[in-house]
């Protein structure tokens, strides 16, 4: 294979690459280790220049070099902030009814995919290999094309992709699909997604097809990191405040999708259907705030901020919180440490593309004493993590049920389950996601651009 290079929104720096923080950035440092790999995107910064084009700056760390611009902050709203976070990202989601729709941004979001075409193009060399990433993105490998680009070029969505119907009620969705045609490869996470997407792709008459290939973490490096997490001072901080309670947790960006109020309302209709956990467990929900310039994110933090207030003004004691959430993140190692010492992890999304934080909770148990997963059937996870207690997340007495169910679980089928997941969490990990997608990629036949 020729060299790699992998296009997305952001770029992370070297630093986040060589800490390897998320599942993307760990996959894909793991799949760009000792090869020579371009990474291209978007710095994260704007400038003032709206007739100069930006000039690609590079930097070079350990055999990868990393090629950035920066947008115009027209640019920027219009296609970050607008089509792809206030338009995509809740289509995908299946929330067509919170979509701000806007042409004006529609237009903004397919001039900066042109303009990552162009960036790129001096950048690349005729055996490379372009891997392309998520929703920004969509248009990208068409532009390519028209700029002449013959390289193989594959796509990856991370987030979900929603029934046919749902999808092209969104104007402009038939030229998204249509653009997936420029693509050799277009990978999404689970068999559901694809059979999604084939169907929208087959109604506009193309001929691509999608194929799973679900994203995994690197567990046995989590593991670690949560072995040496529970030792950390927070983490002994944490533990003292608990007291010997039971802890709940949730950890998700601060994100409409992740079904945060809906999980905290599940976790009151526990307190009130089940005394008996009243004053002996206690909910942590980490929550780093995200997109916070985008309307719906302004709401849901408002949304949240009065729910916590309000549960914690009803139910506390004066020696008890029912309640603790917080809108930083905390470092990955402290995270790690506090999922191996959650009685149960809470993950319930109403929509998600895989979610990695209920992998990770899997990862980060102990063996001899494992906690419980309560997952949403409606996280690409789900398919992979049946063990799990799975839950209807809009459902707050299936969401109560099920935490009582976990907190009165016995050792046995706790390690039973467990076992189960972890064998499922260690079957597909970060790297072998990366390496199945390249190696798909290397295998199919170059289309005709
Ligand atoms: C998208 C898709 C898909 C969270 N809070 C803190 C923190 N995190 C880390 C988690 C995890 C990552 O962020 C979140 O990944 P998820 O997969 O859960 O969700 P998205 O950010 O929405 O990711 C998703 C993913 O792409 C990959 O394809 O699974 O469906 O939506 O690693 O641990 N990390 C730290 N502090 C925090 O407070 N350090």
């Amino acid at each position: 294979m020729g060299r790699l290079v992998v296009v997305s929104n952001r770029v992370p720096s070297p630093r986040e690459v060589a800490q390897a923080a998320g599942g993307l950035t760990v996959g894909l440092a793991d799949a760009i280790r000792g090869q020579p790999t371009l990474w291209f995107g978007w710095s994260g910064g704007t400038h003032g220049k709206e007739d100069v084009a930006p000039v690609p700056q590079q930097t070079e760390q350990a055999g990868v070099t990393y090629a950035t611009i920066e947008l115009t902050s027209r640019q920027h709203r219009g296609f970050y902030q607008g089509f792809s976070n206030g338009i995509l990202w809740p289509v995908c989601h299946y929330r067509l009814g919170l979509m701000q729709y806007s042409r004006n941004e529609l237009e903004t979001y397919l001039e900066v995919n042109t303009l990552f075409a162009r960036c790129l193009l001096p950048l690349l060399r005729p055996d490379d290999v372009v891997w392309v990433h998520d929703y920004q993105l969509f248009p990208l490998g068409a532009a390519l094309r028209r700029e002449g680009v013959s390289a193989k070029v594959g796509f990856f969505l991370h987030i979900p992709f929603p029934p046919e119907q749902l999808f092209r009620a969104l104007p402009g969705a038939d030229l998204l699909l249509k653009d997936l045609a420029s693509y050799d490869l277009v990978g999404v996470q689970t068999e559901q997604d694809a059979a999604n997407m084939n169907e929208a792709l087959a109604a506009v008459g193309v001929s691509v097809r999608a194929r799973a290939f679900p994203i995994g973490i690197n567990p046995k490096s989590f593991a670690r990191e949560a072995v040496r997490g529970e030792k950390a001072k927070e983490n002994a901080r944490l533990i003292q405040a608990l007291n010997g309670r039971a802890l709940i947790l949730g950890v998700d960006r601060l994100d409409y999708s992740k079904g945060i109020p809906e999980r905290i309302r599940g976790f009151e209709r526990m307190l009130q259907r089940f005394p008996a956990h009243r004053g002996r467990v206690s909910f942590l929900q980490v929550a780093p705030v995200s997109r916070g310039d985008v309307p719906e994110y302004k709401a849901l933090r408002r949304q949240l901020d009065e729910l916590s207030g309000r549960i914690n003004g009803e139910w506390a004691e004066i020696d008890w919180l029912p309640l603790r959430y917080i809108t930083r993140g905390l470092p990955r190692k402290v995270l790690a440490g506090v999922h191996r010492h959650a009685r149960v992890g809470l993950v319930t999304p109403l929509r998600d593309g895989m979610n990695l934080v209920a992998k990770e909770y899997v990862a980060a148990q102990d063996p001899a004493d494992p906690g419980v997963l309560v997952l949403s059937r409606f996280a690409g996870a789900a398919p992979e993590l049946g063990d799990a207690i799975l839950v209807n997340p809009y459902d707050p007495d299936e969401i109560a049920e099920a935490l009582d169910q976990a907190l009165g679980m016995g050792l046995a089928e706790r390690v039973r389950r467990w076992e189960a997941l972890r064998d499922a969490v260690e079957r597909v990990t970060a790297a072998s996601w990366a390496r199945d997608v390249l190696a798909a990629l290397d295998g199919v036949e170059r289309r005709a651009a």
